[in-house]
């Protein structure tokens, strides 16, 4: 450490060149059109109907950003917390912080007052927006965050003895405020991932990366090859806002070029089969489970499916299988399905499929993004393989990639060598085409349904158990969710009448419902460990599938 690798090997090129990138901050960029589509619906509520013109939200933003510096005592360069689901006015709160020059960081509104305590604190969060729903979650977490200044609920009652503002009261006027003036070099957004190791870690995505990566999906040539989405498409999608697919890929994306987004607060089949009837929407986006739901689900039909001609899919491996079998479903082929593959760290996006991309080549993450670089180190040795079919660690360097990991030096220099280039922690291989295929991790992370699950997360909360000698949490395959947590646990003498359900009845309360050891528990005499102490996950994995 800090780790490198020789600068005189193979580099790939974006077979796309490059990209131009504007000087402008992330609101001024995404709204720099909205003009052109004032009156037409940015984004609805699948499920209450509530909606907002591009007008509605860039009037609102502004006032909120303006009320933001005028009725609170926040400062540019503060940190704001949202905890909010999947709800139209979450453009607004993220939008208005940000021309307020606040910087925000987002959670998932199920997680427990442990979770979003470590979140918040570690961010030095000083307000959270939130709704009436989570209103007493948030006063529980804001208790404990020190420099607390106050409370915005979205959509409820203001109430000024416990410092809690409306948002539609501070947006009803207009005040005479000057917002600061924010370079595109400041950090924007601060989105928690546990990278390559260990917990999760404030990532610090400046206005420009996020910027820089709708410019990417945006370049001319890539924009020819991807069947591009325009202002009159509709899009539904119940994937979260406050992950980085649902954030910069989604929803900005979607705000850039006008497009109409209905999202929905919380999947259930049956409010989604409704949206789909109800909106007839072009465009899904999707992760491999909800693309699986979509194919299984014996109530939707290619009748809903009859107005989707595109389809995006993210943050977990698509198989070509499930390509095909969607298909196969809607009994037609001239719906296009488009792969993105990238990281929370690299905001988002790194390779794109194009959507004349070879049938043979079908589970292909695509190719590099415009301006992006990589290279494919083998596993073992450290070189770069520099030639194509053969599988290592990718590493990239481009202007998506952020710029550290918050108040963590050490844990930036893990993933960003003295080269910068940024080490993935996926195992891949390209073909002779340049295309990629995502074939394994060699870092640690967890992905159930999309959602990053951190194993040091539950290791350590497992070790909190009274009687866990030592415990260690895989990743175990699963044909719906993609993986599902595992726990190995070794018992201190003594403690031999410890059961599955006592350990499953500890993390249940603690974990967000997707964090929980779904895929069982198992005692075992030692977890496998080098000789640095490093838990061979491997091994375990390997346990698991000859049981
Ligand atoms: C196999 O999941 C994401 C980002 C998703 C995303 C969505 C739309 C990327 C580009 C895009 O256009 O971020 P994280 O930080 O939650 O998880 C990152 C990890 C990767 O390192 C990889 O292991 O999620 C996995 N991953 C994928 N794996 C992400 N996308 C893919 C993919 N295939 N397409």
């Amino acid at each position: 450490k800090p780790r490198t690798c020789s600068s005189s090997v193979k580099v790939l090129k974006s077979v796309y060149g490059e990209v131009d990138v504007p000087e402008q901050t992330l609101s001024q960029f995404v709204f720099a059109d909205a003009h052109k589509w004032r009156d037409l619906p940015a984004l609805t509520c699948g499920v209450s109907g509530r909606s907002y013109t591009y007008g509605m939200i860039q009037q609102l933003c502004q006032r909120g950003a303006q009320a933001l510096l005028a009725n609170t005592d926040l400062k540019p360069g503060d940190r704001i917390g949202l905890l909010l689901p999947n709800v139209p006015e979450f453009t607004l709160a993220v939008h208005a912080s940000l021309q307020a020059g606040l910087v925000v960081t987002y959670a998932n509104p199920l997680f427990t007052v442990h979770e979003l305590t470590r979140q918040f604190s570690s961010a030095k969060v000083r307000c959270i927006v939130t709704v009436p729903q989570l209103l007493e979650l948030a006063q529980a977490v804001a208790k404990s965050l020190p420099a607390y200044d106050c409370t915005i609920n979205v959509g409820g009652e203001p109430s000024p003895q416990n410092k809690i503002l409306g948002l539609e009261s501070l947006t009803s006027t207009e005040k005479k405020v000057d917002l600061p003036e924010v370079r595109s070099s400041d950090i924007a957004v601060l989105p928690y991932s546990s990278g390559t190791t260990g917990v999760p870690k404030g990532v610090m995505l400046s206005h420009r990366n996020l910027v820089v990566n709708i410019m990417q999906l945006l370049h001319p040539q890539l924009v020819e090859e991807t069947d591009p989405l325009t202002f009159q498409d509709v899009s539904l999608t119940v994937l979260p806002f406050f992950h980085i697919y649902g954030f910069n890929a989604i929803l900005n994306y979607l705000a850039k070029i006008g497009s109409h987004l209905v999202s929905m607060p919380k999947f259930t089949p049956q409010d989604y089969i409704k949206c789909l009837l109800e909106y007839q929407p072009t465009v899904l986006f999707v992760v491999p489970s909800l693309l699986l739901f979509l194919i299984t689900h014996p109530e939707v039909t290619p009748r809903h499916l009859a107005s989707v001609n595109k389809i995006f899919c993210g943050a977990a491996p698509l198989k070509k299988g499930l390509i095909d079998r969607f298909y196969e479903k809607i009994g037609r082929t001239d719906c296009t399905i488009t792969q993105g593959y990238g990281m929370t760290e690299t905001s988002p996006g790194i390779t794109i499929t194009p959507y004349n991309m070879p049938y043979s080549k079908s589970g292909s993450c695509g190719r590099l993004l415009p301006s992006t670089l990589a290279r494919v180190i083998d596993l073992s040795d450290g070189h770069v393989v520099g030639v194509p079919n053969r599988p290592g660690e990718l590493l990239v360097k481009g202007p998506q990639v952020m710029q550290g990991y918050l108040d963590n030096p050490g844990a930036t220099s893990d993933v960003i060598d003295t080269h910068g280039w940024f080490h993935t922690g996926d195992v891949v291989y390209y073909d002779e085409d340049e295309y990629f295929y995502i074939i394994d991790r060699t870092k640690e992370l967890i992905k159930v349904k999309g959602n990053q699950v951190s194993p040091t997360e539950l290791e350590s909360l497992l070790l909190e158990i009274p009687g866990v000698a030592d415990a260690a949490v895989v990743g175990i395959p699963d044909s719906f969710a993609g993986e599902l947590p595992k726990a190995f646990i070794v018992r201190k003498p003594g403690f031999d009448d410890m059961t599955v359900d006592s350990v499953q009845d500890f993390v249940t309360p603690k974990v967000a419902t997707y964090k929980k050891l779904a895929g069982g528990v198992e005692f075992v005499e030692v977890i496998p460990r080098n000789p640095s102490g490093k838990i061979l996950r491997n091994e375990l994995k390997n346990l698991c599938s000859q049981n």
